[in-house]
C-alpha cells in the first residue's frame, strides 16, 4: 500500500496541531517534502528496552496513514532501523555503508566497556562491529544528531547503577552535542515536531541540555500541574492529591507533559495516580524514589547527568 503525501501531511497536521504549530508551519513542512533532497533518516538502537520506537509507533491515527511506521517507510526515505526496516543483513550494511545526508537518530545508550561489543548492530564483512563504533561512524557523516530518549540522551536507565557495560550518553561517546528528544521512554509528538522542524531546515533552538526549547520550555512539571498546591498525599494509590511527599520529580525537570498528555491524550502519569519519575531529567532516574533501594539510592546521583 503506498502512502500518499496527502495523507502523510494529514498526519503531520494532527500532531502539529496538538504541539501548536500554525498553517504556515504546515505549508513549510509541506514544501520541504515536495524537496527530494530532504535529508534521509537512520535510526540506531543500542542500550534500551525499544520503549522509545514502541512510543513512536503510538503515534495512530484514525485515517490513513494509520501509524508511525507507515510514515517513516512510505513517506520518509528511511534508511534504516532494526525493527521497522524490512530489510537486513548485508544489503542492509551495504545502503548504511554508502548513505550520506541523512538525519541519524539513536535510540538506547552506548556500551563501552568490553571494547564496546556488549552491543552489535550489526556485522561487516563477518565482523561484528560495536554499537560504539556505528554510531561514531554515522555520526561523523550525520547532518544532525538526534537522541532519541534519556538512555541515549544522557545514560538514563541503561546507565544506572553499577553499569557493567560502562554504558553511555550518545554526546559522551561523539564528543559533539546532540539535539536530545528525553523522556523514557519521549512521547511521540515530542519526537515528530523535531523531525518536522528538520525537515523544514529550522535550527532548532535547544535548551542547557541539549533539549528543544519548542517542547520542553522552562516551567517545572510541578508549576503546570492541576495536583500542585492541593492536600498532600501519604499513600500511593490515592487520586486527586500532590504526590510531592512520595517522591514525586515534577519539581525537578521541565516537559509538556500535563499538556500533551499520552496515549492520544487518553491520561497522564499524575491523573494516573503515579508520582513524575522525572524520566526527562538527566539525572533520572537518580532522581526517582521508585527506583531506590530502601535506605540509599539505587540509582545515580543528581548531578551525575549533564545539564
Ligand atoms: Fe531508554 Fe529506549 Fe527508557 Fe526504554 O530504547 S529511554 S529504557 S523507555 O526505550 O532507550
Amino acid at each position: 500500500m503506498q502512502i500518499s503525501r496527502r495523507a502523510f501531511l494529514k498526519c503531520c497536521a494532527l500532531a502539529s496541531a496538538s504541539l501548536g504549530l500554525g498553517p504556515k508551519e504546515l505549508v513549510d513542512l509541506e514544501s520541504a517534502l515536495a524537496d527530494p533532497q530532504a535529508p534521509s533518516v537512520l535510526w540506531l538502537q543500542g542500550s534500551g528496552c525499544s520503549g522509545c520506537t514502541i512510543s513512536f509507533l503510538n503515534y495512530v491515527s484514525p485515517s490513513e496513514p494509520l501509524d508511525a511506521a507507515d510514515v517513516l517507510i512510505k513517506s520518509v526515505n528511511l534508511i534504516y532501523h532494526p525493527t521497522l526496516s524490512a530489510g537486513a543483513g548485508e544489503s542492509i550494511v551495504a545502503d548504511v555503508k554508502k548513505a550520506e545526508n541523512f538525519i541519524l537518530l539513536v535510540e538506547g545508550a552506548v556500551p563501552t566497556a568490553f571494547g564496546g561489543y556488549a552491543c552489535s548492530p550489526w556485522s561487516d564483512g563477518g565482523r561484528e562491529v560495536p554499537f560504539q563504533e556505528a554510531v561514531r561512524t554515522l555520526s561523523a557523516k550525520a547532518g544532525q544528531v538526534v537522541c532519541i530518549g534519556t538512555c541515549a540522551a544522557f545514560g538514563g536507565i541503561s546507565a544506572m547503577g553499577a553499569n557493567p557495560t560502562a554504558a553511555k550518553s550518545v554526546q559522551e561517546v561523539i564528543g559533539k552535542s546532540t539535539i536530545n528528544i528525553s523522556g523514557c521512554p519521549p512521547h511521540p509528538n515530542w519526537i515528530v515536531e523535531t523531525l518536522v522542524q528538520l525537515f523544514q531546515g529550522k535550527t532548532v533552538s535547544l535548551d542547557g541540555r541539549g533539549r528543544p526549547v519548542s517542547i520542553y520550555g522552562s516551567r517545572r512539571m510541578c508549576d503546570q500541574c492541576p495536583m500542585h498546591g492541593r492536600e498532600e498525599a501519604r499513600t500511593l494509590g490515592v487520586r486527586g492529591q500532590c504526590m510531592e511527599a512520595l517522591g514525586c520529580q515534577g519539581e525537578a525537570g521541565s516537559a509538556p507533559c500535563p499538556a500533551t498528555q499520552w496515549n492520544n491524550r487518553v491520561n497522564w502519569c499524575i491523573a494516573a495516580g503515579s508520582p513524575c519519575l522525572g524520566c526527562t531529567d538527566p539525572a533520572f532516574p537518580g532522581t526517582a524514589s521508585l527506583f531506590r533501594r530502601r535506605g540509599g539510592p539505587g540509582g545515580r546521583g543528581r548531578g551525575r547527568g549533564r545539564g
